[in-house]
């Protein structure tokens, strides 16, 4: 199948072709830009980013979010960014995979993508993929990356809405609001509830919180080994999942904003990692002898 009939059989939902137009995402970058053009979907499927530090048990979240939107019929696809290396990817990524209860369930579909090896282009891809589950007919993508650093967290910039995983014993928020996450999160969970320190963490957030005077995100304790707290999860995602539904425009502004911005920083990242070590060096020559300043020749390279 290639171009419009590879369309076709997304857009009617066939689940390998899916899979052979995100690989084709995946290889080709703007490649394939044609079949973006052809599977154009109305904006109809809710975007659901969950980052977070490594093993607070975004996974565990993802795996309960799946149940309760299956239990309510929704079509759900996952697209879990992965930073394991090549190297030890494989079985790992294959493990995670694995680790989800209904990667056998033919209403969701479930992409492990890694996250190395993209010079920039990451949170592109993530928005090709994500618009290719749309037009096979997701109704809630769940886009799970681990938020280490900034580029990791850029990735929900694609999301209608965005759940900020956390555990107790995480320590002081250095970690935390180092790498950004206290500033884009709706919904912040402290999961594993479970355990000692819940309560002392959501205070802690809580307090966090009320320092900031325009955002009011809600913080939620849960276990999701228990299912503790999964109810009032679902209760505050549904709160903005309505607003989505009703047609409120600005979360999908939002969303479109993320998608444009970060395809053009993928653009510009891309093109920067092409540069010829020649060019560069003609660059610093020019530089060297006083012809050309470093800003001259930061635009020239960037043109
Ligand atoms: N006690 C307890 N353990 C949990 C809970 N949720 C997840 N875990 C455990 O925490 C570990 C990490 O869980 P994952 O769901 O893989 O966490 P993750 O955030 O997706 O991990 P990465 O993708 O590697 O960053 C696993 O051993 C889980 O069994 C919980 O609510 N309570
Ligand atoms: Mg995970």
């Amino acid at each position: 199948l290639e171009g419009s009939e590879l369309a076709k059989a997304i857009k009617k939902g066939d689940r390998r072709a899916l899979s052979k137009g995100i690989t084709l995402v995946e290889n080709s970058g703007n490649g394939a830009a044609g079949l973006l053009r052809m599977i154009r979907p109305q904006s109809k499927a809710f975007v659901l980013g969950i980052t977070g530090p490594p093993g607070t048990g975004k996974s565990s979240l993802v795996d309960r979010l799946i149940g309760v939107y299956r239990s309510k019929g929704l079509k759900v696809g996952v697209v879990a960014v992965d930073p394991t290396s090549p190297i030890t990817g494989g079985a790992l990524l294959g493990d995670r995979v694995r680790m989800l209860a209904h990667s056998q369930d033919s209403g969701v579909f479930i992409r492990s993508m890694a996250s190395r090896g993209w010079s920039g282009g990451l949170s592109r891809a993530t928005s090709q993929v994500v618009r290719l589950l749309e037009a096979a007919g997701f109704d809630i993508i769940l886009l799970e990356t681990v938020g280490i650093g900034q580029s990791d967290i850029e990735v929900v910039g694609v999301s209608h809405a965005v759940i900020v995983v956390l555990m107790p014993g995480l320590g002081d928020d250095v970690q935390v609001s180092k790498a950004g996450l206290m500033e884009v999160g709706d919904v912040y969970v402290v999961n594993k509830a479970d355990l000692d320190g819940a309560d002392a963490m959501a205070v802690n957030l809580i307090g966090v919180m009320k320092g900031s005077k325009s955002r009011f995100p809600a913080v939620i304790k849960v276990s999701a080994r228990t299912g503790e707290g999964i109810a009032s999860l679902e209760a505050a995602i549904e709160t903005i999942r309505l607003k989505f539904d009703e047609g409120h425009d600005d979360l999908r502004l939002k969303s479109l904003k993320g998608m444009i911005l970060e395809t053009a920083r993928g653009n510009i990242l891309e093109r920067l990692g092409h540069v010829s070590d020649t060019k560069l060096e003609t660059l610093a020559r020019s530089v060297h002898t006083g012809r050309l300043t470093v800003e001259e020749a930061a635009a020239k390279l960037a043109a």
